[in-house]
C-alpha cells in the first residue's frame, strides 16, 4: 500500500494521519486477547519493573486494581503483538514517511486506559521522549527521523480520553520545532481524533498531543509501534528484541524514496 499526496502532505504540514479500517475485527481480537494477558500479568505483579521481556510500568492503589500506566516493549511478552508491527500496512507507510528503506522499531508499547483508572497524558511532543541529550538522537533525514503508530484496539471516542493534537505550523512540524520549557499551550484548540478500532493514527515526533483520562465505562486501548531512520537512535530501549530493524529478512520489495 501507498500513502496518497493528500497523506503525506497532511502527515508533514499537519503534524498526523488516520488511516481508516486498516485491520480487521478479525485481526484486532488477538491484539486485544494479547492486552488482555498482559492486564492479568499486571495484576500479579503489582510493581513496575521486567517481566518476560516486556517493562510493565504500574501503580498500585491502596486497595482495588493496579493501575497500568503503560506497557513498555509489550511484544517482548506477546510475540503476537512483534508479529503485528511487521506488518507492511504499517511498516510501509512509516518508510513512506520517513524517506527510508528499512527502520528501526523502537517502540511496541501498550497503553491502556480503563474506566476511571486516572491515566492521562500531559501536552507532549515525542522528540522528548526520543531524544535524552548527549547525543542520544540525530535527526538524519531532516524531517524528524520518526514515525509514531497507534492502533486502535478499541473504539476511541470523545468520552474515553481520545489522543487530542495541538494545530502547529508546518514550518515548526518540519524544522524541530520543540515545544519550549514555558511554553503556554492553547488547549482550547486541540483537536480530538476518534475512530474504530482497527484504524491507525500516523504522526510525527514534533506534533503535540496528550490525552484526558477515559471517563467512559469502557477500556481505551491502544498498541503503539514506533519506527525511527535507521542511525537516528543511540539509546538502548528497555524489552527483549527492542531496537530491531524492519523490514526483517528481506521480506521487503518495495523500497520509500522521498
Ligand atoms: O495513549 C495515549 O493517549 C497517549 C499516547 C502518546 O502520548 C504517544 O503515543 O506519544
Amino acid at each position: 500500500m501507498k500513502l496518497s499526496n493528500d497523506e503525506k502532505r497532511a502527515f508533514h504540514e499537519g503534524g498526523f494521519i488516520v488511516l481508516r479500517g486498516l485491520f480487521s475485527e478479525a485481526e484486532v481480537a488477538p491484539v486485544r486477547a494479547a492486552f488482555e494477558r498482559l492486564y492479568a500479568t499486571a495484576q500479579t505483579l503489582r510493581a513496575t519493573g521486567d517481566h518476560d521481556g516486556a517493562f510493565f510500568v504500574l501503580s498500585a492503589p491502596p486497595a482495588g486494581e493496579v493501575v497500568v500506566q503503560r506497557v513498555v516493549w509489550a511484544g517482548g511478552a506477546e510475540p503476537e503483538l512483534l508479529r503485528l508491527s511487521e506488518d507492511p500496512r504499517l511498516v510501509s507507510p512509516a518508510l513512506e514517511l520517513l524517506g527510508t528503506s528499512h527502520c528501526e522499531q523502537l517502540l511496541s508499547q501498550a497503553h491502556f486506559k480503563m474506566p476511571n483508572d486516572g491515566v492521562a497524558f500531559d501536552w507532549h511532543q515525542d522528540i522528548q521522549h526520543r531524544d535524552k541529550g548527549g547525543d542520544t538522537w540525530r535527526d538524519v533525514t531532516g524531517r524528524g527521523s520518526y514515525v509514531q503508530s497507534i492502533l486502535l484496539v478499541d473504539p476511541m471516542t470523545e468520552e474515553n480520553g481520545p489522543l487530542e493534537f495541538l494545530p502547529m505550523s508546518a514550518a515548526r512540524l518540519q524544522a524541530g520545532g520543540r515545544l519550549g520549557k514555558d511554553e503556554h499551550v492553547d488547549a482550547s484548540r486541540a483537536v480530538p481524533v476518534t475512530g474504530k478500532a482497527g484504524d491507525v493514527l500516523l504522526f510525527g515526533p514534533y506534533a503535540v498531543h496528550g490525552s484526558h483520562a477515559n471517563g467512559s465505562s469502557k477500556p481505551r486501548r491502544v498498541l503503539i509501534n514506533g519506527y525511527a531512520a535507521p542511525g537516528a537512535n543511540k539509546r538502548v530501549y528497555p524489552g527483549r528484541g527492542a531496537c530491531r530493524e524492519l523490514p526483517a529478512g528481506g521480506k521487503f520489495e518495495w523500497r520509500a524514496i522521498r
